[in-house]
């Protein structure tokens, strides 16, 4: 009787610890997810109760070029970096801990020039600037550059998000000559991608022109990189930005806003020009979808699909004579790097994009 009491009581015993821990366990669930909860409540405040740990620690790489004239050929070049770094500058939940340039959209020493101009006049905290690659990554004699460097003392630091709205040259080349840092790379957004060769990106009512998938044709092997290395990558392609209008009155709101919201205006006009001369009402500002994505991913429609690249006719030179293919860099589920392809927004998006812009 004695034994079978007192083997009663372990047992007894046993399923009270066992249901003490299962309430602890629960608790710190609880206390887990109520974390959760005052962190994203506090992301949507706009108030500055944001504690500076609680921020997204962002880097930006870009090929900034703001409206300047084409090198190469007639016209303007896109403004739209310009528009995603106002927007993080702008953000309570981001803390930007420095600006890489990259060639891209223009030159290297232009892009770097007006990194500097941005932080120096724009920003509302120090933020330092370093000039990274004046070209596509070379794969038999990988060069290291100031950009490059600097990322990788800031990673040893901590984990970082990367905004990357140029070619992925100087992520890639951080990927190749610092592998050890691949862990603290939270992701990489980019603006890049499609889900088949023939979704062509079209431009112009009355005259409809192919944009280039201009990020990842100028350097296909460091997007190839960042896959190989199972690096998150977010895309934001065409799909979603060619849904994304910002017009003359757009862009008369934000002349009347603050010094940086200015300038973009200024610069945007012959931007905007080109497009509307070609039957739009307005221009895609396509980097902006990539930097929103970091202030607030809620407002991005995603799927998880797989990246790969493959080879077809060159879309930019259909109508021209020779035997012209390219690379594409294809998003859809048959095999490849796992990404999170955005395609969509929510229905008052550019309300937010407006307000993100004039804060
Ligand atoms: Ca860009």
């Amino acid at each position: 009787m004695n034994k079978l009491f007192k083997n009663s009581f372990i047992v007894l015993t046993m399923l009270v610890m066992i249901s003490c821990q299962e309430a602890s366990n629960n608790k710190d669930q609880t206390n887990d997810l109520s974390k959760e909860d005052t962190s994203e409540s506090e992301l949507t405040q706009t108030d500055a109760n944001i504690t500076q740990n609680e921020k997204k620690k962002v880097w930006i790489d870009a090929d900034l070029a703001v409206g300047m004239k084409r090198y190469e050929r007639e016209g303007y070049s896109d403004v739209d970096d310009g528009y995603a770094i106002l927007q993080l500058f702008k953000a309570e939940n981001i803390d930007v801990k420095g600006i890489s340039a990259v060639f891209g959209n223009t030159r290297i020493d232009d892009a770097y020039r007006l990194s500097q101009k941005m932080a120096d006049e724009f920003a509302p905290y120090e933020i330092p600037v370093y000039k990274g690659a004046g070209e596509s990554i070379t794969l038999d004699n990988v060069e290291t550059n100031e950009a490059v460097e600097a990322l990788a003392e800031q990673l040893r630091k901590e984990p970082l998000h990367i905004l990357a709205i140029g070619p992925a040259t100087n992520i890639a080349t951080l990927v190749l000559l610092y592998p050890e840092l691949k862990s603290q790379i939270k992701e990489v957004v980019l603006v890049a991608g499609r889900r088949s060769p023939t979704d062509y990106f079209e431009i112009g009512k009355t005259e409809i022109t192919h944009a280039p998938d201009l990020n990842f044709d100028l350097d296909n092997n460091a997007f190839l990189v960042l896959f190989q290395n199972d690096i998150p990558v977010v895309l934001c392609p065409f799909e979603i930005s060619n849904k994304v209008w910002i017009t003359q009155e757009d862009l008369q709101k934000l002349s009347e806003g603050d010094a940086g919201t200015k300038w973009m205006a200024e610069k945007s006009q012959p931007w905007l020009q080109q497009w509307t001369s070609i039957g739009e009402n307005g221009f895609n500002p396509f980097d902006v979808l990539a930097s929103h994505y970091l202030i607030a991913p809620e407002d991005i429609v995603s799927e998880n699909l797989k990246a790969h690249l493959e080879i077809h006719p060159n879309d930019m030179k259909l109508d021209s004579s020779g035997n012209h293919f390219k690379n594409y860099l294809i998003c859809n589920e048959t095999e490849g790097a796992l990404v999170t392809y955005c395609y969509d927004i929510v229905e008052d998006y550019h309300e937010k994009l407006m307000e993100s812009l004039l804060k």
